[in-house]
């Protein structure tokens, strides 16, 4: 008898069809995300369940079901996962690294690009009828080549965005919980590690890479604003909750910081209404790793993972190996 996955999120119909070949499967046909009381209900007798980092999975519903013997995130972010419970549980959680960390990057220059340059800005101007004239001072932006960029969490997806500054001449500094070696520090166009009290004064454009965790919860609020340039720029491709919704609204409205352009929400997907007042923010609905490749790729991932962990192999991308060593 084939074991049995649910598929919590709608994927490539292919993938689909690929997994069905070795599991009963049973996926979301609907547009929308499942709540956590629906996921306890649709896990109960699967063996496995493949989630993107919009389904929530706490201890309770991972409680609720202990008969799962894998959780695959689609995602490299795994906060929305309880992972402790799962380990307790016996149950093995898996991510999708590497296959995003490219693409990611991209994305993380396409808003700093757009924040510096006022692109959404002076789109929406000229879709809403308002371009009547040009002007010499009309959306003066800032420059991206030769200012300073800073990284906060320098991991694989930052490295790859200041492997990418190199070309625009630019100083790269960064701070993250451990220091690079002098080899990757090298290859990351020469990034130098800095406090992150520097990063915050110094940085012309500041990208957030880091994941959520409590220790990371409201990493950027009121006082991390308050260091920075009145003319430096914010991107998060992150995780929403790193940011303090809140006071970055203040900061945008004040002007305290020129721009911001986000990807993600502390609660998304709803979003803060006051971002939606705001001139200086550009509003992505977290698509940073959304290239048809790439999805792909992060798809076959998840498949991977679920197919080594429900036939007893050691899936590639497991986050709690504790869990094998005891089976
Ligand atoms: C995902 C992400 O596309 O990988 C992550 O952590 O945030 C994105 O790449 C999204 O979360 C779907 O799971």
């Amino acid at each position: 008898m084939k074991q049995k996955i649910l598929v919590a999120r709608a994927t490539f119909p292919d993938v689909i069809e690929r997994l069905q070949q070795q599991f009963e499967v049973e996926s979301n046909q609907e547009d929308r995300i499942f709540s956590p009381a629906e996921l306890h209900e649709k896990m109960q007798g699967k063996d496995g369940v493949i989630i993107t980092s919009s389904e929530k999975l706490s201890g309770e519903v991972i409680t609720a079901n202990p008969q799962l013997k894998a959780i695959c995130n689609v995602a490299v972010g795994y906060n929305n996962i309880d992972v402790a419970a799962a380990t307790k549980a016996g149950i093995m959680v898996t991510n999708t690294p590497d296959v995003l960390n490219e693409t990611t990057a991209d994305y993380a220059w396409t808003l700093l690009m757009a924040n510096a340059r006022r692109t959404s800005e002076s789109e929406h101007y000229l879709r809403a009828g308002k371009w009547k004239n040009w002007r010499f001072d009309q959306f003066l932006g800032a420059d991206v080549h030769g200012a300073t960029l800073g990284i906060l969490g320098m991991g694989r997806i930052g490295q790859a965005i200041a492997r990418r500054s190199m070309g625009f001449d630019m100083q790269v500094i960064y701070h993250n919980r451990s220091r690079l070696t002098p080899d990757q520090e090298a290859h990351a166009n020469n990034a130098r590690y800095v406090s992150k009290e520097e990063l915050l004064r110094t940085a012309d454009h500041l990208i957030l890479v880091l994941p959520y965790s409590e220790q990371t919860h409201h990493i950027i609020g009121a006082a991390e604003l308050a260091l920075m340039k009145p003319t430096a720029t914010l991107v998060n491709i992150a995780r929403g909750g790193i940011v303090d919704d809140v006071a970055l609204i203040a900061a945008l409205r004040e002007h305290r910081i020129a721009s911001a352009g986000l990807d993600v929400y502390e609660n998304e997907p709803a979003l803060h209404p006051d971002f939606l007042t705001l001139s200086n923010v550009v509003l992505t609905p977290h698509i940073g790793s959304a290239s048809e490749k790439t999805r792909r790729a992060m798809s076959d991932c998840a498949s991977l993972n679920m197919v080594a962990a429900l036939s007893g192999q050691r899936p590639p991308n497991l986050l709690n190996p504790e869990v094998q060593a005891k089976k």
